[in-house]
């Protein structure tokens, strides 16, 4: 692949509302927009996920951005690949910060399937036109999640996932059960519990969620395992699996029944499809996790979801989820709560260069 120059953007803008967890109460979005130019001015597009402060993993923007800058770009100039597959085992020397990675190696992908003519979803292997979409509701409030959760629904979303600790779980579970019995409801605890909450976790089962993601620590995959053990309702693993090695491991221990995959957190999109593809051998039913992106992350995403084995509704949410205006054209709708699947070429979405432009507040370009 021929790579003329690598530009990053670090851009920055507000949440519509903030989106709270027991962990952190997030109000703005910083992230970092990768765009490599090709041979005949084709560019390709990726997004950081990491966020501003390391509360969901390690990484942030910053460290991200000494990532790229000093690690990540300097090794691609030296070593060019001629597909995107490539750049895991290229990126393996140097250790995790598996979003840096991610926001390289969704760009080179993007790339590679405009050069290829084709959308990303088909180059990967997608077969439907559209994905059922899901939202998640992260408020401190039960009021406000019950004003969410009925205005999603309205909207036509699928799916409603709900950010619950051991603080507010019975509360707000048996109560949006009690006002949307039929709901597919499910619960992210980014880690809130442990074990001494076994009793707590039980008294989940009764209320019919979907799953419960991430309940115990963000690195482990033997206690889940115990508590799988215990539980009715299934476990899904979010923050425990980064690695391929790591959803083996899972699914061998019994630690879940479900594995949400981000493309971000496992450090690319060719370790996400061998997630996928281990999953569908072992009958472990995926989805699609969200890191409150902006359109070129949500676009990657979408095209990854539109593969067989992302049998539940993730949580690919529309632009207007979020921003008041996307860095995409156009921006990511919901109908009839699915989303299409862009039939254009690469991640099938224009970059909305005004709106990028206005939202940048640092940028730098590399030539190679
Ligand atoms: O745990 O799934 C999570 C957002 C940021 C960080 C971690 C998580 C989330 C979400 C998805 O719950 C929110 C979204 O993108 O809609
Ligand atoms: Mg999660």
């Amino acid at each position: 692949m021929k790579i003329e120059s690598i530009k990053l953007f670090i851009i920055k803008m507000p949440l519509k509302s903030p989106f709270a967890t027991h962990l952190e109460t997030v109000t703005d979005r910083e992230s970092i927009i990768v765009e490599i130019t090709g041979r005949d001015g084709v560019q390709g597009y990726g997004e950081g996920v990491a966020f501003s402060s390391p509360w969901y993993t390690e990484e942030t923007v910053k460290t991200s951005y000494h990532m790229l800058k000093d690690f990540l770009i300097p090794l691609l100039e030296k070593n060019p690949i001629n597909h995107p597959a490539e750049a895991t085992e290229l990126f393996s020397r140097i250790r995790r910060n598996h979003m840096a990675k991610a926001a390289l190696e969704t760009a080179l992908w993007d790339l590679y399937a405009k050069e290829q003519k084709l959308s990303l979803s088909s180059l990967i292997g997608g077969k439907v036109n559209r994905i059922p979409s899901g939202v998640v509701v992260a408020t401190a409030s039960l009021p406000d999640a019950i004003r969410q959760t009925e205005n999603y629904l309205a909207e036509g979303y699928r799916r409603v996932k709900i950010k619950i600790s051991p603080k507010n779980d019975i509360e707000f579970v048996s109560e949006l059960r009690k006002r949307f019995p039929t709901l597919e409801l499910m619960a992210d605890a980014n880690s809130s519990y442990t074990m001494k909450d076994l009793n707590r976790l039980k008294a989940l089962d009764e209320y019919g969620l979907l799953m419960i993601e991430q309940p115990l620590g963000h690195d482990d995959i033997i206690e889940h395992s115990f508590l799988q053990n215990e539980l009715t309702t299934p476990i899904c693993l979010d923050e425990s699996i980064v690695s391929l090695d790591d959803a083996r491991k899972a699914i061998q221990l019994g630690s879940c029944r479900v594995i949400n995959i981000k493309i971000g957190r496992v450090g690319g999109l060719e370790t996400a499809l061998k997630i996928h593809d281990l999953c569908v051998e072992k009958e472990i039913p995926v989805w699609c996790g969200g890191m409150i992106e902006f359109g070129i992350s949500r676009a990657h995403n979408i095209a990854l979801a539109s593969l067989p084995g992302f049998t539940i509704p993730g949580d690919i949410s529309g632009s207007g989820r979020y921003w008041e205006e996307d860095i995409i054209e156009p921006e990511v709708i919901v109908i009839n709560g699915h989303i299409e699947i862009p039939k254009e070429h690469g991640i099938g979405f224009k970059i909305n260069k005004k709106t990028l432009i206005e939202k940048t507040v640092f940028e730098e370009t590399f030539r190679m």
